[in-house]
C-alpha cells in the first residue's frame, strides 16, 4: 500500500522573532536564501518567506527586499515558494500585499481575521538588545491588532485573482474557517483550500489536542475533501502539534518564524534542523514526505 505523502512547509524567518533572540535567525538575503535551500534539502517541499532589512533585521515588505533571495532560491532549488501577505502586524495591508502582487508566487499566505497577536509561548529572554527597534516592537505587541478585515481579505484575494496564486490560508481560530467558507461560497477563492491552522498564539485557539481535533472536525464539516490541512504550533508547541496532526492525516509547518527552539532550553541552530526533526517524526509514523512536485500536485499549484 502506498503511504500518504506529508507536505512539510518551512517558514524560515517571519516577523515576530527579532535578531537578539537567536543568533541563528536568518536576516540577510544570503542567510534567508541559505536557510530556505537548507530546509528544502532537509525535506521541506514549501518555503514560506518574509524579508528583513539586512542592517538591523527589521521586517521589510518591499519587493526589493525579497528579490535577491528569491533569485538565489529559484536558481538552486525546486521547492515551492510561498510569499507572506501577513508581513508584520505593524504594516498596512497595502504594504503587506506588495511582494505577492509583484512576484505572483505559486503560494502566498492569507490571514483570515483581525486579532490580538501576542507572543509565542517561550520567547527567549534577551539580556542585551542588538537594535533599538526590537524592545518597543516586542512590547508593542500587547497593544496592537493584526488587522485583517473582511475587506482586507477580499482586496488580497481580488488582487491576486488573475495570478493563479494558491493561498496558505492561515486560520487562528474556528471562526476563521467560517470566514473562508463565506469567501468560498461567494466564489472569490477556489478549491482546494490549503488551510494552515495556527495553534498557541495568544489571541487565537490554544494548543490542546481538543483544539486540534475541533479545528479538523470543523474543517471536515465545512470543506469535505475540498481542503488540504496543515498545522503549525507556536513556540514550544511546534513539534507536539506537528506530531498530532501528522498522525491525524495533516501536513505540517515548522521553521524559525514559528519557534526558535529544537528542544527544552535549546535553540535550533538552523531551519533545516527543525525540518529534519519533524521529518523523523513523520517517517517514524510510517508516512512519507512529499517532494516539491508532489506538493504541487496535492495543492494543485500552477507550477
Ligand atoms: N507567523 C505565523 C503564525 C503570515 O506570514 O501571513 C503566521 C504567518 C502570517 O505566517
Ligand atoms: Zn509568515
Amino acid at each position: 500500500m502506498a503511504s500518504r505523502k506529508v507536505i512539510i512547509t518551512c517558514a524560515v524567518t517571519g516577523a515576530i522573532h527579532t535578531p537578539s533572540m537567536s543568533p541563528h535567525l536568518p536576516i540577510t538575503p544570503q542567510e534567508i536564501a541559505d536557510a530556505a535551500i537548507g530546509a528544502a534539502e532537509a525535506g521541506a517541499a514549501v518555503v514560506h518567506l518574509h524579508a528583513r532589512n539586512p542592517q538591523d533585521g527589521r521586517p521589510d515588505q518591499s519587493p526589493e527586499a525579497f528579490e535577491p533571495f528569491l533569485k538565489v532560491i529559484k536558481q538552486s532549488s525546486n521547492c515551492v515558494v510561498n510569499i507572506t501577505t501577513g508581513g508584520a502586524p505593524t504594516m498596512s495591508v497595502e504594504e503587506r500585499l506588495r511582494p505577492a502582487a509583484h512576484f505572483k508566487p505559486e503560494v502566498a499566505s492569507l490571514n483570515m481575521g483581525s486579532m490580538n497577536f501576542g507572543l509565542y509561548p517561550m520567547i527567549p529572554r534577551v539580556k542585551e538588545w542588538k537594535h533599538d527597534w526590537e524592545k518597543p516592537y516586542l512590547e508593542g505587541s500587547r497593544d496592537r491588532i493584526f488587522k485583517n478585515t473582511l475587506q482586507d481579505i477580499e482586496n488580497i484575494l481580488t488582487t491576486c485573482a488573475n495570478n493563479n496564486t494558491r493561498f496558505e490560508i492561515e486560520c487562528y481560530d474556528i471562526g476563521h474557517l467560517y470566514t473562508l467558507r463565506h469567501f468560498a461560497d461567494r466564489g472569490v477563492i477556489k478549491a482546494p483550500y490549503f488551510i494552515q491552522s495556527v495553534f498557541g498564539i495568544l489571541g487565537g485557539i490554544g494548543p490542546h489536542p481538543e483544539d486540534v481535533m475541533m479545528m479538523k472536525r470543523t474543517a471536515d464539516r465545512l470543506f469535505g475533501d475540498e481542503y488540504r490541512w496543515s498545522v503549525l504550533g507556536g513556540g514550544r508547541n511546534q513539534m507536539p502539534i506537528a506530531a498530532m496532526a501528522a498522525a491525524m492525516g495533516g501536513n505540517v509547518r515548522v521553521g524559525l518564524e514559528d519557534s526558535l527552539w529544537i528542544g527544552p532550553g535549546k535553540l535550533a541552530k538552523s531551519n533545516a534542523e527543525q525540518v529534519t526533526n519533524v521529518r523523523k517524526i513523520i517517517e517514524g509514523l510510517g508516512l512519507e514526505i512529499a517532494s516539491p512536485d508532489e506538493a504541487r500536485e496535492i495543492l494543485q499549484l500552477k507550477g
